[in-house]
């Protein structure tokens, strides 16, 4: 495989924790400290195969299933008094195996039980998962569940616990209570929160180096759906509005390069860090396939699992709709029209995804002609962000249409309540923090800082509610920021408007160039140390990450003033960047 497994620019060293910044923008020139580094033509980043697209299944993954009980290394931290029901127990492995996703053509890939995606885990409300992830490569891995609800230490929160960190030929147990967050003036959980669509990824980073090699792994294969069923969502299925669980495929999208000897192509300062973009759309693993469906809706639980691509997806037909009942880890509260809004308009029934992001919807085929194709319209071929939104989309994966129309399917459509939203309110917040997402010296910060797991970036209290002004002042560069353990409610966003399916619940808020999110976060439950980055997973690794320490060491007076200082600055910031049009 053409993996470097440390980058050739190893400059992120000096006592493990200090950036050494080069002037001017990294290049082989510049750095040169590696002497094995050969200068590579952009034409090998581009795959040497051809292949005649839809003549292959779309893959499912297989659901993963429970083992016996074993001794768990983690525990769930839970508030005192909340009980919960047995757990079950799983155990995965984080293996090699070969695979074909470009038909005809052997790959090694890097896969949870050796699977590409990984295996589906399906969990119940209340009723603990335990896991035990064996590594059985020859690289460090972690285990971050995206969307989830859980004490810090089974939150794979990069390098913050380095003990945590899953040594080749180790193993690490997580612990995933399945939990809503705890209500801090009820003690009830609030199930408004309550998942449904969450995915398991890599979130490696070497504590020794300061380094992430979170894009490698996942780039190698190991990602995997996790998903959540409560009383609620299983009474929408079981009462025939939603689709039953046959009918509920999920979908990753995820764009890969290869070699002429058919291992994947990962070189992210290839393209200076911007992020590592594929010319091959991989859906589950296979280069666009084809499903057979029948005349019916079906739940489709689209995932961006691609490194720094964006999506935007369309129907070929266009008397089809998509109807959204889900985005990111939440059902919505109704179910919506979605409505792609970008900084170049504004387009219905279209899914925009950036990376990390999910949208959960339902497509009703009953009469539809016998092929129908799912497109992306983004044409994207720098890490930055798209370039432009084509008018003859590319076809991704192939819908095959079968059978009679199905009379009396499943009730959803737009405007079904679904999950009840609780809007977090106003009279609720006690802090406004602001955070800037910029470019500096070649790589990737936060609030002019580098990620340093020893630094804690904001301290929340335990079961208080923040503004968050998430702003990107990156110019050219769209960033899609991830917080975890907490859903983030948009309030509002500077550059274009809500749309209905971004109205509320996101973990994944993307910052369009030089655009000002305004969102509101509690956190409850759990205290400790947890991470918040760009989910351009080559801008996350390169330092664009920052730390929570919730219940962390009450902030000083003279940290309080710095953040009043950093606040009135960012103000400031922002009149100028108003006067200059460029908010
Ligand atoms: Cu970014």
């Amino acid at each position: 495989m053409r993996i470097r497994k440390l980058y050739p620019y190893m400059f992120l060293l000096l006592g493990g924790l200090i950036y050494v910044l080069m002037p001017g923008p990294l290049t082989a020139a510049a750095m040169a400290p590696d002497p094995n580094f050969v200068e590579r033509p952009r034409t090998e980043f581009k795959t040497p195969f051809a292949f005649t697209p839809f003549t292959e299944d779309l893959p499912i993954p297989p659901v993963v299933q429970p083992v016996a009980p074993f001794a768990a290394q983690c525990g769930f931290d839970l508030p005192q008094g909340m009980s919960l029901m047995e757990p079950k127990f799983y155990e995965v492995v984080i293996r090699e195996a070969t695979v074909q996703i470009i038909p005809g053509v052997d790959t090694v890939i890097w896969g949870y039980d050796g699977q590409y995606p990984g295996p589906t885990f399906k969990a119940y409300h209340n009723e603990p998962a335990i896991v035990r992830f064996h590594n059985d490569l020859d690289v460090t891995a972690i285990v971050h569940n995206h969307g989830a609800h859980v004490a810090a230490l089974s939150d794979g929160s990069a390098s913050l616990h380095p003990e945590r960190l899953i040594l080749p030929g180790e193993f690490r147990d997580f612990c995933y209570p399945n939990i809503a967050p705890v209500d801090p003036e009820t003690g009830v959980q609030d199930m408004s929160d309550f998942g449904s669509t969450q995915w398991y990824h890599d979130h490696a980073h070497l504590p020794d180096v300061d380094l992430g090699i979170t894009g490698q792994n996942v780039y190698m294969g190991l990602a995997g759906y996790y998903l959540l069923f409560d009383q609620l969502e299983q009474g929408l299925i079981a009462g025939g509005v939603l689709p039953a669980e046959k009918f509920d495929i999920p979908i990753v999208l995820q764009d890969r390069v290869f070699a002429a000897d058919g291992s994947l192509l990962y070189d992210p300062d290839a393209d200076n860090f911007a992020g590592v973009l594929g010319d091959v759309f991989v859906i589950n693993g296979k280069a666009q396939p084809k499903l057979n469906v029948e005349r019916r809706k079906y739940r489709f639980r689209i995932l961006n699992g691609s490194n720094a691509r964006f999506w935007e997806l369309r129907l070929s037909d266009e008397n089809m709709k998509f109807v959204q009942i889900g985005n990111d880890s939440w059902l919505l509260g109704e179910a919506v029209a979605p409505v792609s809004v970008a900084l170049d308009g504004k387009r219905p029934n279209t899914i925009h995804l950036t990376p990390a992001e999910r949208a959960d919807v339902v497509i009703d085929f009953r009469d539809a002609p016998d092929e129908v194709f799912l497109e992306n319209i983004v044409v994207h071929d720098d890490g930055r962000r798209p370039a432009s939104i084509a008018r003859s989309g590319t076809p991704v994966l192939k819908f095959v249409v079968m059978g009679p129309r199905v009379e009396h399917d499943v009730t959803v459509d737009v405007g079904t309540p679904l999950r009840p939203h609780t809007a977090i309110r106003e009279d609720e917040i006690v802090r406004t923090r602001v955070i800037e997402f910029e470019r500096k010296g070649g790589l990737w910060a936060v609030n002019g800082r580098f990620f340093d797991p020893h630094r804690d970036d904001a301290n929340p209290e335990p079961g208080t509610a923040e503004r968050w002004i998430l702003r990107n002042v990156g110019g050219g560069w769209a960033h899609p920021i991830h917080i975890h353990l907490e859903a983030q409610q948009i309030q509002s966003l500077s550059r274009r408007e809500l749309a209905p399916q971004e109205r509320f619940k996101k973990d994944t808020v993307r910052l369009e160039s030089n655009e000002e999110a305004v969102v509101f976060i509690k956190f409850r439950t759990f205290t400790g140390r947890y991470v918040f980055h760009c989910h351009n997973i080559e801008h996350e690794d390169m330092a664009m990450m920052g730390v929570i320490n919730v219940g962390g060491e009450p902030q000083t007076p003279e940290e309080l003033r710095r953040l009043e200082e950093e606040l009135e600055a960012a103000q400031e910031r922002r009149r100028a960047l108003e006067e200059a049009g460029k908010l």
